[in-house]
């Protein structure tokens, strides 16, 4: 249709601000058209969308975005050399690679669009939500420029009230997922690339003046005592709110500031604490005059005391699982909340009562689920080995995802950890970086505990946990691979004595070794499953003579797709330190990690 050919043309052409992301909280629960399904789209590896024919590229220009003020000589086969009618589709949500055996590797730019017919009503704001698309994505919508986001994993809004026709309407954006040095992650890691538009896509109602965030957990120190605070857009001082939990029969009213905002604190009694045991979870209405949401809250405190972690004031050992953002079977990003269940009951399947959702933020639909399940969370910000340290533009991506992250999951009692990054090799640029990002999670959630995974020293037998991050950090974790990179063996697993100078909570954020499902030889054989679960018999002694250790996660739930993983007989593609394989069959040491957490369960008191 001639609107589609003019509109990437046009949108070349056009110049002039753009709509500001905004925060949308709990965007699931208002009136909303959800645009998922099937969008149309280009591949367009030379950004010819973008430069015109001859054009410069953004980058060229050296302006981020700079295509919206490139205004270059455009040949008219611009206007006739595309059709996104014509084009063929793909499914949202869901990353490109798992869609088409073309796209497997494909690193660069794909134009996504989508029609669709919308009455929008007077007196109603309207926001197109993304939850996720990784990494770059350029947004416009009826020809109009709405805006640009940077990070693959977190959610963004624009406003479109105004943009909006009665009538037919259409989304272009383009997605681009090139690897950079000075992006977050940087240009190396040890996962798939997955582009495209990953998360659901919704256009969301609100009244004119509307709930736009709102955060209510007990205070940490105190399980007597709820605190929040409630954002609203668009409302005058004095804008009245009523917070209500019925079943626990409370009511707050409240008064909103010039700027829409409150901050409240109030006694609670008789409240049911959530925990892994009893995940209790409150409806929760917040309503103003136009507008009213619901959600389900649980309630509970962590705290990080001496060298314990207390879930509800009862020291807890974390039960742990890393987990990647992948079905195996698709295999991809999980697009529906079938794909993340299955995950999350896997490691229940364990034993587990905590997940460390590496190395990124995952499907929004994970935390709630854990919330459901009773699964604790720790959740994490793709600050992963070599970043741009001294790049000043690279912190303030990584803090941006770190704040949408924390915005998008702060009111899910499952999530306890926030964690600013893994395997920061120890530098002096590195430790500005790693302490600046400690200092926001802190600043920007401190009912919660911050950690992230560090790197050892070993000299000998000896390990020492001493990165200096550890200062700023509630947690102290650490990755170790002793038994399976460079020349060790299981069965030399303990020999290694550690010691950490904090007197903090410990926990090993990652162990693990590769395995072949339903390869077999014996310990000594590489990738064997015996291999492996002579690694974990080893490991699950030596882990028990770890000072102050509150919990470990094990690298790693599911085997997953990294381009990394070369070998050709083992590997093919996928880093096998999986306890289950691509298909699902459960591996030797998955076993005799669940025993030991079966062991481990019954020893602990519980947490409500
Ligand atoms: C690590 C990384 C993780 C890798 C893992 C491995 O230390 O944190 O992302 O996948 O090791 O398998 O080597």
């Amino acid at each position: 249709m001639k609107h589609f050919l003019w509109s990437l043309a046009c949108w070349l052409a056009t110049s002039g601000a753009y709509s500001q992301n905004v925060a949308i909280q709990h965007a699931a629960g208002r009136t909303s058209l959800v645009l998922d399904g099937r969008w149309h789209y280009i591949v367009d590896p030379y950004e010819t969308g973008f430069r015109g024919f001859q054009g410069a590229t953004a980058d060229e220009t050296g302006k981020l975005g700079g295509f919206f003020e490139d205004s270059h000589q455009r040949s008219p086969s611009d206007l006739v050399e595309y059709d996104f009618d014509k084009s063929p589709s793909l499914d949202v949500p869901g990353d490109w690679n798992s869609q088409n055996d073309q796209l497997l590797y494909y690193e660069g730019s794909i134009w996504y669009e989508r029609e669709f017919e919308f009455h929008p009503r007077q007196g109603k704001r309207y926001f197109l939500r993304f939850n996720a698309v990784n990494y770059e994505a350029y947004v416009s919508m009826n020809d109009q420029k709405l805006g640009v986001h940077t990070g693959g994993f977190t959610p963004f809004a624009f406003e479109v009230t105004g943009i909006l026709h009665d009538g037919m309407n259409f989304i272009v954006l383009k997605v681009n997922n090139t690897r950079k040095k000075e992006a977050v992650p940087t240009d190396n890691f040890d996962w798939w690339n997955y582009g495209g538009i990953t998360g659901s896509v919704m256009l969301v109602e609100t009244p004119s003046v509307y709930i736009r965030d709102y955060r209510l957990q007990l205070a940490r120190d105190d399980p007597h005592r709820m605190e929040g605070q409630v954002w609203l857009d668009g409302a005058g001082a004095g804008s009245k709110i009523t917070i209500r939990i019925p079943e626990a029969g409370l009511q707050k009213q409240l008064s909103a500031d010039h700027e829409g905002y409150v901050a409240f604190s109030m006694p609670v009694s008789g409240l049911q604490y959530w925990s892994p045991d009893h995940p209790k979870r409150y409806e929760v209405l917040i309503t103003t005059e136009a507008d009213t949401i619901r959600d389900q809250i649980g309630f509970r405190t962590i705290q990080a005391k001496g060298s314990r972690i207390l879930l509800n004031g009862i020291p807890i050992f974390l039960r742990g699982i890393a987990l990647h953002d992948e079905d195996p079977f698709i295999p991809g990003r999980p697009r529906s909340e079938a794909d993340c269940r299955m995950l999350l009951l896997w490691a229940k399947e364990l034993h587990c009562n905590f997940i460390r959702m590496a190395h990124y933020p995952h499907n929004e639909l994970e935390s709630r689920l854990a919330d459901s399940l009773g699964l604790l969370l720790w959740e994490e910000v793709p600050v992963y080995w070599t970043i741009d340290w001294t790049n000043g533009a690279t912190l303030k991506n990584a803090e941006q995802q770190l704040t949408e992250m924390i915005q998008r999951d702060k009111n899910r009692a499952s999530v306890i950890i926030w964690s600013v990054g893994n395997e920061t090799p120890n530098t002096a640029v590195r430790e500005r970086f790693m302490e600046a990002m400690a200092d926001s999670a802190h600043a920007l959630d401190s009912g919660r505990l911050v950690s992230a995974a560090l790197l050892t020293r070993t000299n000998g037998d000896s390990v020492f946990v001493d990165d200096p991050l550890g200062r700023k950090l509630d947690i102290v974790s650490f990755n170790e691979y002793y038994g399976w990179y460079g020349n060790d063996r299981p069965w030399q697993i303990n020999r290694y004595h550690v010691s950490i100078p904090y007197r903090k909570p410990v926990l090993i954020s990652e162990l693990g070794a590769g395995a072949l499902a339903g390869f077999h030889g014996d310990s000594t054989t590489r990738f064997s499953e015996e291999y492996q679960a002579s690694f974990y018999r080893n490991q699950l002694d030596f882990v028990q003579r770890v000072p102050n250790l509150v919990g470990m996660t094990p690298w790693v739930l599911v085997d997953f797709r990294s381009p990394k993983r070369l070998h050709p007989e083992f590997q093919d593609g996928w880093n096998r330190k999986g306890l289950l394989s691509e298909t699902g069959q459960k591996k030797s040491a998955f076993y005799i990690l669940r025993d030991f957490y079966i062991k481990m369960e019954h020893a602990e008191p519980s947490g409500h």
